[in-house]
Order: structure tokens, then sequence, then C-alpha cells
């Protein structure tokens, strides 16, 4: 075993969506290659770190990463290559002082990710050890509970819901092949009621069904009818979470609903109707309820729901420790979303867990809504012990292989391996 970086190299592929997206892969001196490939998201938040994009209309409307590409074979390539890949963190902080801005756009996040993931991976291949045990040690054996976005709204689909993601989580299943089974079997259902009611089984950027519903609730409602025709009790074994994704219908001050039939809301009427379906419905999870800038409003949510549910922060906090930690001061939230993308490296990434963790806070990994069929998520949330993970529904081959990968570590693990809510 020598883990000495002897190359590396980047080319440009296709994600989910169709579009460009970068791949690395790292060769080491005993002769170990490893591939990774990054996601990418609509639903951004202002402050994530710069996904690079060439700019060129000729190419892909402008969205083409070859200059990501260039940049990662011609400038991070010569100052990685002689460092053992295991000393991620060492990695991590030579492309952070090489990029040396604060949002990673001279060399771009997409570029830096790509050559972080694709280390980690070929260290850990390098080591004999599963991407899971590498990153989180023997100690990481708790699968994530799925939180399975069954129904896409809002920037991720063309219907006329405008809360984004609406999720089935199987709290009351024993093992995660179980809650998978749950959740998927609802998600069968779920498409046998649309058809009954000639609405669209026609899905979205997460797999999720995308039917134009009279509002935001219809959707709630009807994952409750799937989930008992399924035969499992709401509540109990298959709770709710939500993604409202607020910020993406914040509208010159306030939240503009219109499109599904609710009005024009303020801060304190979001949070009265979060409240008001707190109590209504089995909810147990709720990211992004309010706008990414509403500091105070997310601090009054969590004030009054906080003991309840898990109020989430994606677009507020961008998996960055610099807004988490104004998060953790302010209590503006009790949990954080975790993409890898949002902050660009794998150790940054790390850091924003452990935040998390010590503030008592959980923290919630996450796919992009543009994902390649790249398996590290699945790993990266059994290392971390966050207890939960969000990669999209039960269709989509680029979804269905984080899930197919938690199964195989289920099984890996054997006796071993945990699988709980809280
Ligand atoms: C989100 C994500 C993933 P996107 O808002 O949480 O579900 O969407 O990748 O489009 O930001
Ligand atoms: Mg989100």
């Amino acid at each position: 075993m020598n883990d000495t970086i002897v190359d590396i190299e980047a080319m440009e592929i296709l994600d989910s969506r169709g579009y460009p997206t970068i791949q690395v892969t790292v060769s080491l001196a005993d002769g170990t290659r490893a591939t990774a490939s990054v996601p990418s998201g609509a639903s951004t938040g202002e402050n994530e770190a710069l996904e690079l994009r060439d700019g060129d209309r000729r190419r892909y409307g402008g969205k083409g990463v070859l200059s990501a590409v260039h940049n990662v074979e011609e400038q991070i390539a010569p100052e990685l290559t002689g460092l053992a890949a295991h000393r991620q963190t060492e990695i991590d902080h030579i492309m952070l002082e090489l990029d040396a801005t604060e949002n990673k756009r001279n060399l771009g996040a997409n570029a830096i990710l790509g050559v972080s993931m694709a280390v980690a991976k070929a260290a850990a291949l390098s080591h004999r050890l599963p991407l899971y045990q590498y990153l989180g040690g023997t100690g990481a054996r708790r699968i994530p509970v799925p939180c399975m976005n069954i129904i896409n709204g809002g920037a991720h689909a063309d219907n006329s819901v405008d809360f984004q993601e609406f999720m089935a989580v199987p709290i009351g299943a024993l093992t995660f092949s179980d809650g998978l089974r749950y959740v998927a079997e609802t998600f069968h259902v779920l498409k046998e009621l649309l058809n009954k009611q000639d609405l669209s089984t026609g899905v979205g950027d997460e797999g999720g069904f995308a039917p134009n519903l009279p509002s935001n609730e219809a959707a709630i409602e009807l994952i409750l009818t799937a989930i008992e025709k399924a035969g499992y009790k709401p509540g109990s074994d298959i709770a709710i979470a939500l993604d409202s994704a607020a910020s993406s219908f914040f509208k010159a001050g306030t939240y503009d609903l219109r499109w599904s039939g609710s009005g024009q809301k303020d801060s304190a009427a979001m949070i009265e109707l979060a409240e008001e379906w707190v109590k209504k419905y089995p909810i147990i999870s709720w990211e992004d309820p309010l706008d990414e800038n509403d500091w105070s409003g997310f601090s009054e949510l969590t004030r009054r729901l906080g003991n309840d549910i898990e109020v989430v922060g994606d677009d507020i906090f961008v998996t960055n420790t610099r807004y988490i930690a104004r998060g953790i001061e302010e209590k503006a939230a009790n949990s954080a979303l975790i993409k890898f993308n949002q902050i660009g490296t794998v150790s940054e990434t790390i850091e924003a867990c452990r935040m998390c963790r010590d503030a008592g806070w959980r923290y919630f990994i996450s796919h992009r809504s543009g994902e390649t069929e790249d398996t590290f998520l699945a790993d990266f949330s059994v290392a971390m012990d966050g207890g939960h993970l969000k990669t999209g529904s039960a269709s989509r081959g680029e979804r269905i292989a984080k899930y197919n990968r938690l199964l195989e570590i289920e099984k890996e693990l054997g006796d071993g391996a945990l699988y709980y809510w809280k």
C-alpha cells in the first residue's frame, strides 16, 4: 500500500438533468484509481460556494465545466502529486490556499470538491476499507433513516405545488431495508392514487411525483392516504418531512403562495401556518420554512416549534460553519442540511457536521437535485452518524444508486447495523 498521489485527471460528464458536471479520477502509486463526480443544485442558497461554469453560450447554454476541468489538471494536480492521499485535511487545505477566495470562485467549488471526494475514495481503496469506515471509523454502523421525497414541487417540478419536497420518513421500521420498503411501497400506492384521480404520475428532478394539486396541503393529504393504503400508520410507522425551500417563493418581501392558491403571507403568517400544520399532521422535520435571510423568523419559528420538530436550515446555513455558528448563537434552527457542494471540500463538510453535533443539533445529509450515479453520499451518511438522509424518491437511477449502496452497507454490517430515528 503506497497511497502517494501520482496523477489527477478530470473530465466533463452529464448530471441527472443532462447538464455538465465534473468527474475527477485520482491515481495512486500502488495502482489504485478512484473516480468521483460532483452534484449540482437548482434551489441554491445565495452564499453557496461558487460552481464554476464556462459561460460560453455555444456549449450547453453556458453551463459547460471545461474551465473547472482545466483548473483540476493544470492548477490543482501539480500541487497535490506526491502527497499521501490519506492526508485529507491537508490536501483540502492546500486547495483552499491555492484558491484563496471566500467562495472558491478562482478554482471553482466543483473542481475542488471533485478532487477532494476522489482523494478520499482513493485513500479508502488503498487502505482496503469501505469508504464509510475509512471516513467514520469502525464505530460507523448506523444506517440513516431514508427521508423519501415522494412529491416534488417548487423549483424541482413544473407543477402547481410551491413547496419543494414532501418526504415520507419510515421512523417505525426496525432496519434500513424495512424502512426503505415502507416508503417505496407508499410511493407505489401513491402512483395508483394519482392514476385513479387522473393526476400526472410524471416525476420531478428528485424522482417524486409532480402532479398539479389544488394546494400544498393536498400533497400532504395524498401522502397520508397513500401511507394508510400501503398498510402503515401515519405518525408511528411513517412520518412526514417537508422542505418548503421558501427562498424560492419569497418575492419582494412576501411569501408568494398564489400559485398554489394560498395567497401572499408575511413571516408571521408563515410561522402560524407551520404551527397549524405541525398540530394537524405528523410532521417531524421541516426544512427552510422561511427565506434564507429571515434569521429572526427562523429564531421565532424554532422557539415555537423546536421542541416538537426538527427545524432544518439549508439555504440559510449553506453547510458553512460561519453561518451554522450564527444559527447556533441565535437559536435559528436545531439542525443543518449538509451538502458537500455548498461548501466544496470533504473536510469542511465534516467540520459542519461536527459543529452541529457539538451544539446538540442534528444534521441532515443531503443529495442535490442534480446528481450523478456516484454513491459517495451513502457512505458519507453512515460515516457521519447523522441518523437520516435525503436522496430522493424510489425512482431515477441516480437516487436509487444511493439507496442500493446503503442496502449493501447494511448487509456488510450484518447484526452490527443500527437503525433508529432519534
Ligand atoms: C434542497 C435540495 C436537495 P437543490 O433544497 O434541499 O433536495 O435541492 O439541490 O435544488 O438545492
Ligand atoms: Mg432544501
